[in-house]
């Protein structure tokens, strides 16, 4: 006997179903097939088997049963609006959503544009959302979740203000705290997982699962640090920004909000000395191993239950991160070490190539690649292409550019708005001017083909003339920025 308020639920979620749901697939589910996403916020790809100096035994071991992309780009280096784009499949021009302050408005049109959590519930699966994967709180709600979302309660606090029990305004950069590795908000995200596959093990589920580290503050147990050997931690390189750099709207960094850091604002003077660099470093290393062992806990399980053998499995971080190299920090820039983060992706039961792919992908292609695993129709709306062509060997090519945008903080720069094209030699940026009809007021290229990252502007050399316009072309062809 249904209880009447199941009854209300069931039968408001049948109108809805016929009413605002006209993408409904559910016959589709007949292959069993599950979702694990596990996001990893400001993850810029330092794991071994990106080539990277933090040590990742459980993401190395994944990698060499999934495919791992080297040229991942996501659509906007922040964290709410890259979100956006992954949940809803949009590019920010599209959805609108450019700060974080804005993640909502996707909500105000999933029923024109139902985010990826929304879809699969839609189309019959349980889906769950523990820790980061919206930005804010309150946006996840309405998102078609089978349970509200939830949230570690210490996801944010370092240890120094959890010995003081309470908030306060200052707070160091980087931390090491010796006590056990279930205090951390992101263990228990992990143990919420875990959780959640045991439950569901006779389920169709979609479960995301978003690390809060290794976003700032650098905070791990000690045993995460002392896997490393601290005199042997390197600055990375280049040091310098590259020579030509449109720079004026990049005096932003929010490492300048820790306590502990010089100044308020990034400048020359405040940049860490040497010593901090490295301890900064260190710390974003460990961040990133203790986030690796919860990774792996969550692996263990995903295997004994026998759910490896029909669960996507998708890690993605939601950006990049300059761990001081080309004299910067933090994200807020559309230079390749922001725009560019980890993306591996495994789909049992499709035979796909096991190694490191370098096509030019993106973030809005997750939605649709999720979509064609499950078996079912990739709603019209998306802006992004299923890599399940790429991830098989049917498409070699893939997309000719990959594109992001970015609008500048602080709030004297926000009528600018910045687009770059990532193609296979070479980054094209543009900054226009909102005030002024999207006028194009600067640009920059940079040759990306002996450099893993840009050292030189070469917008106004001779040579350069048809890479230049070859960009322009596509970015163009692509982009249909109003003016
Ligand atoms: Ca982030």
């Amino acid at each position: 006997m249904l209880s009447r308020r199941k009854f209300l639920s069931l039968t408001s979620a049948v109108a809805a179903h016929l009413f605002f749901a006209p993408w409904l697939n559910a016959s589709k589910n007949a292959q069993k097939r599950n979702l694990l996403f596990l996001a990893i916020d400001d993850l810029r790809p330092v794991m071994g088997c990106y080539g990277g100096k933090a040590i990742t035994p459980n993401i190395d071991k994944f990698s060499a049963s999934a495919t791992t992309f080297s040229h991942h780009y996501v659509q906007w280096p922040v964290c709410g609006p890259s979100r956006a784009a992954l949940m809803s499949g949009l590019r920010p021009d599209t959805s609108g959503v450019y700060q974080n302050s804005q993640a909502n408005i996707t909500s105000k049109h999933q029923d024109k544009w139902p985010a990826m959590s929304r879809y699969f519930y839609d189309n019959g699966y349980k889906t769950f959302s523990f820790g980061k994967i919206y930005h804010g709180k309150g946006v996840a709600k309405s998102y078609g979740w089978s349970e509200k979302p939830w949230n570690p309660p210490s996801a944010w606090t370092c240890y120094v203000n959890f010995k003081r029990k309470k908030k306060s305004s200052w707070r160091p950069a980087y931390e090491i705290y010796d006590g056990p590795d279930n205090l951390h908000g992101d263990y228990q995200t992990a143990d919420k997982a875990i959780e959640k596959l045991e439950q569901n093990k006779n389920n169709l589920f979609c479960i995301f699962a978003g690390f809060y580290k290794p976003h700032l503050p650098f905070v791990a147990p000690k045993k995460y640090w002392d896997m490393y050997d601290h005199d042997k931690i390197e600055r990375l390189k280049p040091m310098e920004m590259p020579a030509g750099v449109i720079d004026h709207a990049y005096k932003y960094s929010e490492l300048h909000s820790y306590g502990d850091q010089k100044g308020s604002m990034f400048s020359k003077e405040n940049r860490p000395d040497d010593e901090d660099a490295i301890n900064l470093t260190h710390a974003y290393y460990a961040s990133v191993s203790f986030i690796d062992a919860q990774i792996g806990r969550i692996f263990k399980h995903l295997d004994e239950l026998g759910l490896s053998e029909n669960t996507a499995v998708v890690i993605w971080g939601d950006h990049g991160f300059h761990l001081g190299d080309q004299a910067r920090w933090a994200k807020h820039t559309q230079l390749e070490n922001d725009m560019r983060s980890p993306l591996m992706i495994r789909l049992p039961g499709i035979e796909h190539k096991k190694q490191t792919l370098n096509n030019l992908v993106e973030t809005v292609d997750i939605y649709p690649t999720v979509c064609e695993y499950l078996g079912l129709a990739a709603p019209k709306h998306l802006d992004g292409t299923s890599l399940v062509p790429v991830m098989t060997g049917k498409d070699k090519t893939g997309k000719e550019a990959a594109f992001s945008q970015y609008s500048p903080v602080p709030k004297e720069h926000s009528y600018l708005m910045i687009y770059s094209a990532r193609t296979r030699h070479y980054r094209y940026i543009q900054w226009r001017d909102t005030n002024d009809n999207n006028k194009l007021i600067d640009e920059e290229l940079y040759d990306l083909r002996d450099f893993p990252a840009e050292t030189k502007n070469v917008v106004k050399e001779p040579e350069y003339k048809s890479a230049l316009k070859n960009c322009r072309d596509i970015m163009n062809k692509h982009l249909k920025i109003e003016g």
